[in-house]
């Protein structure tokens, strides 16, 4: 079809708002993303409802007459820098209500358009209703109660407990508060009540609350955890507890409505950026006989059911898209810390791998996401973490290289947030998280970044394998007694290695070009060898026996098998997160890929199927892809651990089920549905690579591609009908689409812009910073 003049009018619109600057609110005109119960939750694990800041979070249950509200803090640990510990749970908000009899029309819900959750139901006549939200500007939990037809009717008491039993509590008039230690850690929370009407009486380790028309209800904690200090603690507990209490005192100064409006713009201007819509509201039910509320586009089955019984629902594919951008957004904003492997929600003080940080895929599957997803100063914890400990002169990272006789530094495979680490070392998760630093870049093209964070830990690692690399007799670099995660034996040259060590190398190498094309001179000597040892090593993708990707350098392995369905798909780096192996590139690997897949097939535990979606996807195959989103769907009840490929999938609250709970299923699925979208990881920009047939008619906006841009596109019976573009930092402009004919190009003011033709479906054209085109497309 020609130009569409409206569409492009509010493609323009919302593009000018969808970069990472963003602080506008755009309407929404997909359908409402909601989880919605009719029942409160039973298990903090697979049915309570999350909130969080980023840093400060909690689970809701919506108990009619007990509330209780799990709450968590990112840095709660007991350990230290020389023992394990564990994350904590920090503690439990409960509300107990008086007389709530003959109860309806109960409803629990989480808005992802808000991050505000609800609970709402009639009791006697009288209509209650809670909202719950955790503001990041605030830096507050905010529970807020009321009975919005009728005044007078709030009557509870309300307690605040530690996660660890026999702590005292201190109880003034209107709050409550406790403060403890831990191994290294002092820790304290914090709650006040503010009644309108009514009375508030403190009764021994309560708050009572008689005759109110409404309650706000503020929660805040924190430790005295430092990621920049030598000894990881920063505070005093004296200074904890008047942060914590400023921070009481300026939220309630603001009141409920200041604190929601600002808590709306802030959390927004994040979330709106990225619209995903499959066209449903007309259409969902008509495979399952699931129906929608006709105002909304909601399903009217509760979203316990909706997975159970009605997977296929596209909406479930929306929702479970969003639901990933809404935990990032949650679990990773402000302090310099990443989120761990159940984002910030934790209701265990033994939690499985004690909540850790796991480096053989776990932590750098939770940051997939952020750069496409557009939000990338998300990923920034994580990568400031990674900064700072590979620095940290003396730091564990770099005495570990230190006792293997290397420069630069590694790790092991669990980390507690005090650099205190163990379990097998990993050594090549150097080199993986250095990739989360150049991607940084990739989309934001931030030299300033580049120069003066990424560069200088890029290079460090890439130290430490110049010093442990070994060349064969025929000079070849390969890296000796290496591993492929939990799978098989150690051995030289392993594919897990070599894959990533070539991402580093190459990777570090494109970094050295864009320093010097920006005047920043370089270590020549440094160069020059990089630049060797690029050209000797072993980049890891070997074709075996089989037709496979080998997992091992030789082809002798018995592990490496038809059929051997381990959960690490290590041997596949090279195609998804890394760039090595593509049908753009060279078919004969990407076949083999595919076969590798084949063989490992559709299970696996809960992030083992969202790695297979990114992989499918980046074969260009939309119906595998969405064959393991779908799988990864599949309703879970398991909360213990369990190693077994078919117990995999989410729970009913949209967790994802290791099992048990870990959090980067939900984040490796949201990323490999945006791969299915959008890839950029050529050195061009894909649309709709792997779009399945059910997703036949769709739009999605400000999905990011590699080069800052950002994009809008719409679909229509699996065809691209509208795109625009806009460009955060200028410079060329390369599109992917086969089967589509563009016919014209034009900037925001209507003007042609000259396109060239690169190849058959590949166009490029020069943008300019700021600027959005619109494509006019031949239907
Ligand atoms: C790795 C994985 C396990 C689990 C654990 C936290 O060891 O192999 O499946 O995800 O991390």
């Amino acid at each position: 079809m020609l130009l569409n003049r409206n569409f492009i009018k509010s493609i323009c619109v919302f593009l000018l708002f969808a970069g990472p600057v963003a602080g506008v609110e755009q309407k929404a005109e997909t359908v409402p993303m909601r989880l919605w119960y009719d029942r409160p939750a039973t298990n903090w694990m697979t049915s309570a409802l999350p909130i969080g800041n980023g840093e400060l979070g909690a689970l809701f249950f919506g108990g009619v007459e007990c509330e209780q509200i799990l709450f968590n803090e990112k840095t709660l640990w007991t350990g230290s820098t020389t023992t394990r510990g564990a994350y904590q749970k920090f503690g439990d908000v409960w509300i107990h209500f008086d007389g709530q009899e003959d109860v309806r029309d109960y409803r629990r819900e989480l808005s992802l358009d808000e991050a505000i959750g609800k609970v709402s139901y009639t009791s006697a006549g009288t209509h209650y209703l809670r909202e719950y939200f955790a503001s990041r500007p605030d830096e507050v939990i905010v529970i807020m109660l009321s009975t919005p037809e009728a005044g007078k009717k709030l009557n509870f008491s309300v307690s605040l407990a530690d996660g660890r039993p026999d702590t005292r509590q201190e109880v003034t008039k209107d709050g409550i508060l406790f403060r403890r230690k831990l191994d290294l850690l002092s820790y304290e929370a914090q709650l006040k009540v503010i009644n309108e009407g009514g009375t508030l009486v403190a009764d021994s380790n309560k708050l009572r609350v008689n005759g109110a028309n409404s309650v706000l209800i503020l929660l805040t904690a924190a430790t005295n955890y430092d990621l920049s200090s030598v000894t990881y603690v920063g505070e005093t507990s004296g200074q904890l507890h008047k942060r914590l209490t400023d921070r009481l005192v300026r939220a309630s100064a603001k009141g409920y409505k200041q604190l929601k409006s600002a808590h709306l713009n802030d959390y927004k201007s994040l979330f709106n950026r990225v619209r995903f819509d499959l066209k449903t509201a007309a259409k969902t039910g008509v495979k399952t006989g699931m129906q929608t509320e006709m105002k909304t586009g909601i399903p009217s089955v509760p979203t316990n059911e909706l997975v159970r019984l009605h997977k296929e629902e596209l909406y479930l594919d929306m929702l479970y898209f969003q639901y990933g951008r809404y935990l990032m957004i949650a679990s990773s904003r402000g302090m310099n810390l990443p989120n761990n492997l159940q984002g910030i929600w934790n209701g265990d003080n033994a939690p499985p791998w004690e909540c850790d940080i796991h480096s053989n895929i776990n932590i750098q599957m939770n940051y997939w996401p952020a750069e496409v997803c557009n939000l990338s100063e998300c990923h920034e914890p994580f990568i400031r973490y990674i900064a700072t400990e590979a620095l940290r002169p003396g730091g564990s990272w770099q005495q570990l290289a230190r006792s293997e006789g290397l420069r630069g530094w590694t790790v092991n495979t669990q980390s507690n947030i005090f650099g205190y680490m163990d379990w097998n070392i990993n050594r090549p998760a150097n080199a993986w998280y250095c990739m989360h630093l150049w991607k940084h870049y990739a989309y934001t093209q931030d030299i300033n970044y580049l120069r003066s964070v990424a560069y200088p830990v890029m290079r460090s690692t890439c130290e430490y394998w110049f010093d442990r690399l070994q060349l064969t007799a025929d000079s070849i670099l390969i890296a000796p007694a290496e591993w492929s995660p939990e799978h098989g034996p150690w051995e030289d040259g392993v594919a897990y290695a070599q894959q990533l060590v070539w991402q580093l190398f190459s990777e570090t190498m494109q970094a050295v070009r864009v320093l010097q094309g920006a005047g920043i001179p370089m270590d020549e000597d440094f160069v020059g060898k990089l630049s060797e040892k690029l050209k000797r090593l072993d980049n890891g993708v070997t074709l075996g026996v089989w037709g496979q990707i080998r997992e091992w350098r030789e082809d002798s392995q018995k592990l490496d098998t038809i059929g051997n369905p381990h959960r690490h798909l290590s041997q596949l780096i090279a195609l998804y997160p890394g760039n090595q192996i593509s049908y753009y590139k060279d078919a004969k690997y990407a076949d083999a890929a595919k076969r590798t897949l084949e063989s490992r097939g559709d299970l696996g535990t809960g992030w083992s199927r969202a790695w297979k979606i990114a992989t499918w996807a980046r074969l260009q195959d939309g119906e595998h892809a969405y064959r393991l989103l779908k799988s990864a769907l599949d309703f879970s009840t398991l909360t213990v651990i369990s190693m077994d490929s078919d117990q995999g999938g989410v729970y009913e609250n949209l967790f994802d089920s290791h099992p048990p709970f870990q959090i980067d299923g939900n984040f490796g699925a949201t990323a490999g549905i945006a791969e299915m979208l959008l890839q950029s990881h050529q050195g061009f920009i894909h649309l709709l690579p792997a779009l399945p047939a059910v997703w036949a008619n769709g739009s999605v906006t400000g999905l990011r591609a590699e080069g800052d841009f950002t994009f809008a596109m719409e679909w229509n019976v699996g065809r691209l009908t509208q795109c625009a573009v806009t460009s955060g930092h200028g410079g060329e402009c390369r599109i992917y689409c086969p089967a589509v004919r563009w016919l014209k190009v034009e900037n925001s003011k209507g003007e042609e812009v000259t396109v060239s033709s690169v190849d058959k479906d590949l166009i490029s054209f020069f943008t300019v910073k700021g600027e959005t085109y619109s494509f006019s497309i031949l239907k």
